[in-house]
């Protein structure tokens, strides 16, 4: 049996896939409101298919509890998040979680850690805990680092066909907890050591923050010049060796706009590309404010009330707002002590900022000009509403004459 800790965006669709696919699953999560939820037959948030894994996954027995199970294998997976101010990881959820898995498990078990940590997190914080409560590693307790790869809205199917990698201190455990995951992975699992396996998951993530911070530097020099960034790429990507990504508002998700820190504060004065560009991501939002209110000046608009911000999601189609750009954008609002931005997101409907509005149409008739932070598919197919009004295209997804760009 496995015992996945952490019922979040990764743990929950992990566990039901597992389960789904003949692996007795318990999953344990602290927040009792969760697991609650869990065991009414609901799932605790919106993602394309999940809702079908859920049904597989109970009608295959899998069960919920706020409770650490005695199992021979647990799946930890809850955050990491990072100190905003060392920008190094913060491995609290992740010891704690351990901590508890041995107030319960036989000799022999196996944890693997599946949250995302930096490079040496687990030798840093994870071993000596371990062996503070008198465990021997590889005899009492043996650890496993099997980082996640699947990316928000196409969750199942990324479960299901994405490349793993799995670290281990003793290969033979490496390749017992491969078994488990190839119950229902199709790709490839490479099994390797540990650190290893730390550092892959962070550099992919950095990989992806690198290359989305030079396509908004680029915005930014052809904005200055008046340039068209986006026919710039469009041919430039004509060449057989280059493949420019995409400029936006920001960077948000839990992932690529904060595990590229992990590596700026553990190698501050190595990391120097990796925190130029993570600061260039991180200052698109304000780079936004500002174009927003350079639009009004030139269109003689005064009243920042009749301003709206479509989209409060960090991307298209989830409906997960963690480090949103929009977030971002309203918190730099405030201190330059303004306020009044409406907002609106099919995807919430919970208010969670104020002026926020719940139905397009009455948002869209409350603003004068629409700024499209997110390109969700519902304001592709109704772009034609969108007529008359002043337009900030944040993703260059608006074919309406006038529009103004990032
Ligand atoms: N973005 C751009 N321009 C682009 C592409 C993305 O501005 O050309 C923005 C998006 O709008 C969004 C952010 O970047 O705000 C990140 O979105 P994403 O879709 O690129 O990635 P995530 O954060 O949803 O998921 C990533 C994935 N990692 C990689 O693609 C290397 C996923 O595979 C990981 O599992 C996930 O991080 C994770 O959990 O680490």
């Amino acid at each position: 049996m496995i015992n996945v800790i952490g019922l979040g965006y990764i743990g929950l669709p992990t566990a039901l896939m597992m389960a789904s696919h003949g692996v007795e699953v318990v999953g344990t999560d602290y927040n009792k409101e969760l697991v609650a939820t869990l065991n009414a037959g609901k799932t605790t948030f919106k993602e394309k298919g999940l809702d079908e894994l859920f049904d597989a996954a109970v009608k295959a027995g899998i069960r919920f509890t706020t409770e650490y199970q005695v199992t021979d294998t647990y799946i930890v997976s809850v955050p990491t998040p990072y100190d905003k101010f060392s920008k190094k990881v913060d491995a609290c959820y992740v010891v704690a979680a351990v901590k508890d898995v041995m107030k319960v498990c036989p000799k022999g078990a196996t944890v693997v850690i599946e949250s995302t940590v930096s490079p040496g997190t687990i030798d840093k914080y994870v071993r000596p805990v371990i062996e503070a409560n008198g465990f021997k590693i590889g005899e009492d307790l043996n650890l496993v680092h099997a980082p996640e790869r699947i990316i928000p809205g196409n969750m199942v199917y990324e479960l299901l066909h994405n490349n793993r990698t799995i670290g281990a201190d003793d290969r033979a455990i490496g390749e017992k907890v491969k078994e488990y995951y190839a119950s229902f992975c199709q790709g490839e699992i490479v099994v390797t050591d540990i650190r290893t396996a730390e550092m892959t998951k962070v550099v992919e993530n950095t990989f992806r923050a690198v290359n989305i911070a030079f396509a908004n530097e680029l915005a930014k020099i052809c904005r200055h010049d008046n340039m068209d960034v986006y026919e710039i790429i469009r041919i430039c990507n004509m060449h057989p060796r280059v493949n420019i990504l995409q400029p936006g508002p920001g960077v948000g998700g839990h992932c690529i706009s904060v595990d590229p820190w992990f590596l700026v504060g553990d190698y501050p004065s190595l990391a120097k590309l990796i925190d130029q560009s993570m600061r260039i991501n991180d200052g698109m939002p304000d780079f936004v404010l500002n174009r927003i209110y350079e639009i009004m000046k030139e269109k003689g608009m005064t009243d920042i009330t009749r301003v709206g911000l479509y989209g409060l999601t960090y991307k298209e189609n989830v409906d997960d707002m963690r480090e949103s750009p929009t977030l971002q954008l309203l918190e730099s609002q405030e201190r330059h002590l303004a306020t009044g931005l409406k907002v609106y997101d099919p995807f919430i409907e919970k208010d969670v900022v104020a002026n926020q509005y719940h139905n397009l149409d009455e948002f869209l008739a409350a603003v004068d000009f629409v700024v499209i932070m997110v390109k969700h598919n519902e304001i592709k197919e109704n772009m034609d509403k969108l007529a008359g009004k002043v337009i900030l295209d944040c993703h260059n997804i608006c074919q309406l004459p006038g529009v103004y760009h990032i």
